[in-house]
């Protein structure tokens, strides 16, 4: 625990303290609180090139059933646990068709952005939710869960959980649903239909601080963003970006986990920015340069790439990009902690 002590002389004093389960906080204390925070992990980037075979050859090997979930989490490299990110779990997950994977509720929440498919859905809460390439579907805390691929050719999503988090605080619960797959009592949309569509039900309360949208599909999302580039100057360090949110109290979509989408136009350069938060990125549509930290890559679509906490971002678009974010910036924001810094 104390290596190079700043007061070897007390070292007896410590060796006391030690044995009662004490240490001496002047000893330690530039750990603990500094000017500056530390950055948690490395940037990284996957390319999808990479990680589809790796997939595809899991999708010959183990049923989605023996998986229970078949995910290749995707382990930042500076950090030794699963994670994307300190705070942040991220993984790419495929059900082949036929299959489902079967439901299960737990306090983790979880996002899916659509990556491949052709035709599948994951039910929440009783609703269906249609993945379509580029849709984004949120499971909140303790919602029920199952996914299944209705179509011929592999489902392939992006799944980002806040584990770390919930894990850290100590609050990790989880069960399996009686049945394979939740009964379903709701019409498609509904949850858009009762929340998203600029109403809201006459009676009734929405209980939880996660959206009580499910789905926010890319026709809808890409549409709007389409829209504002036509008529707005892109922003200098974001291009055109725009805020999954809640109806409820326009607020992010879960309490734990932000949403963006944006849209840079080819040739564009962002100007760098840096947040407290950590933040994974998924191309949709387009090809360019991203600069993070010190590391830089070219990225294509479904390429996945990671900028760790407190660390310089920069995109370029080589063409016309779509890009969709995560991070765990809900949760900082109400904790009252998220810092950004533009350069
Ligand atoms: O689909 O329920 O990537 O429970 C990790 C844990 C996905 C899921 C993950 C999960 C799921």
């Amino acid at each position: 625990m104390l290596e190079k002590l700043k007061y070897p002389a007390l070292r007896d004093a410590y060796d006391i303290m030690a044995r009662a389960s004490a240490v001496p906080l002047w000893e330690i204390y530039d750990r603990l609180v500094s000017d500056q925070p530390a950055v948690h992990g490395a940037p990284h980037l996957w390319h999808y090139a990479q990680m589809r075979p790796l997939l595809m050859d899991a999708g010959t090997r183990i049923s989605a059933t023996e998986a229970e979930r078949r995910v290749i989490a995707l382990k930042n490299p500076g950090l030794d646990r699963p994670g994307i990110a300190q705070t942040l779990f991220a993984g790419l997950q495929l059900v082949m068709p036929g299959e489902i994977a079967t439901a299960h509720r737990h306090s983790q929440g979880a996002i899916r952005f659509v990556l491949e498919s052709t035709g599948g859905y994951t039910a929440v809460n009783g609703e269906r939710c249609e993945m379509r390439r580029g849709d984004l579907i949120t499971t909140p805390s303790w919602a029920w869960h199952d996914h299944e691929n209705t179509g011929a050719g592999p489902l392939v999503w992006l799944d980002g959980l806040d584990v770390p988090l919930v894990n850290f605080f100590g609050a990790k619960f989880a069960e399996d649903h009686p049945q394979d797959q939740q009964p379903i009592d709701r019409q498609p949309d509904d949850s858009a239909s009762r929340w998203g569509a600029g109403l809201r039900p006459f009676h009734g309360q929405h209980a939880t601080p996660a959206s009580p949208v499910l789905s926010y599909p890319y026709a809808t999302t890409r549409a709007a963003l389409e829209r504002v580039a036509s008529s707005d100057a892109p922003d200098a360090h974001h291009g055109w970006k725009m805020i999954y949110t809640n109806p409820l109290d326009g607020g992010h979509i879960l309490p734990t986990i932000a949403a963006f989408l944006q849209m840079l136009p080819a040739g564009f350069r962002t100007r760098p920015w840096r947040t407290t938060e950590a933040t994974v990125f998924a191309v949709v549509e387009g090809s360019g340069t991203a600069r993070i930290g010190d590391a830089e890559w070219t990225f294509t679509e479904s390429d996945v790439f990671v900028a760790p906490n407190w660390t310089w971002i920069a995109l370029e678009a080589h063409t016309d990009c779509v890009i969709f974010s995560f991070s765990d910036r809900s949760a900082q924001e109400r904790l009252g902690i998220w810092r950004a810094e533009e350069n």
